[in-house]
């Protein structure tokens, strides 16, 4: 079979609110893997490097003014524009660690006040994750971890409001950590967690949000 390897990779994702940890324990998850001999990627949205990427760069840097509705649909395009990509190095056996997904999109568009179904509507057809990580950590704590940056909505009162959705969001694929243990502990965690989906999903077809 050449290259091609039989079993599919797991599509692997963390959440939660600016400063929870996600960025780092991605990097030291796919560290772990590739220590395994695992065939895994790093991947994160918003995809800052295409077209729709700078659009949306431009916009969290405050250097842009656009309605919430068109963010909501450009932050959806930037997964759409990966989606074949994704299918592709899932279905040839590569793991993607992917931090921020459609959660995120849906959880801070509604934050915004935009209805929630409304916001899930065009996520419908991209690629379900076969697990969600949610490090949790409330906003306050959150805050308190040197601040936040000076990107749009890094505020404690919108994480608040973020959080309330993320919340409504949560369904069976969601494994929540506790993003306020040691890191050591946390990785140690979601290490588990990973092994645990990858060797599961090789029996699972690939599926679509929202079901
Ligand atoms: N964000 C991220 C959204 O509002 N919608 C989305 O679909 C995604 C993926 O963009 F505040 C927000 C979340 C965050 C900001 O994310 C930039 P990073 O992880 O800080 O680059």
């Amino acid at each position: 079979k050449g290259e091609h390897n039989d079993k599919r990779g797991a599509l692997i994702v963390l959440e939660g609110l600016d400063r929870c940890g996600k960025t780092t324990q991605c990097s030291r998850l796919v560290s772990f893997l590739e220590g395994r001999g695992l065939s895994v990627e790093s991947w994160r949205f918003p995809d800052r490097n295409t077209d729709i990427g700078g659009m949306i760069s431009s916009y969290l840097a405050n250097g842009s003014k656009l309605d919430d509705q068109t963010v909501h649909l450009l932050f959806c395009a930037n997964r759409w524009e990966k989606r074949s990509l994704m299918e592709n190095k899932l279905r040839n056996g590569t793991t993607l660690i992917v931090d921020r997904y459609s959660y995120s999109g849906v959880s801070f568009s509604a934050a915004k006040g935009l209805d929630i179904q409304w916001c899930k509507a065009p996520e419908n057809g991209l690629i379900a994750p076969d697990l969600v990580v949610f490090l949790e950590i409330s906003p306050e704590e959150a805050s308190r971890r040197g601040g936040y940056g000076t990107e749009r909505y890094e505020q404690l009162e919108f994480q608040r409001n973020v959080a309330k959705h993320y919340q409504i969001l949560q369904d069976s694929t969601w494994k929540v950590v506790d993003a306020c243990l040691p890191p050591e502990s946390v990785e140690k965690q979601i290490q588990e967690l990973a092994l645990e989906s990858i060797q599961s999903c090789q029996n699972k077809p690939l599926s679509a949000l929202w079901h």
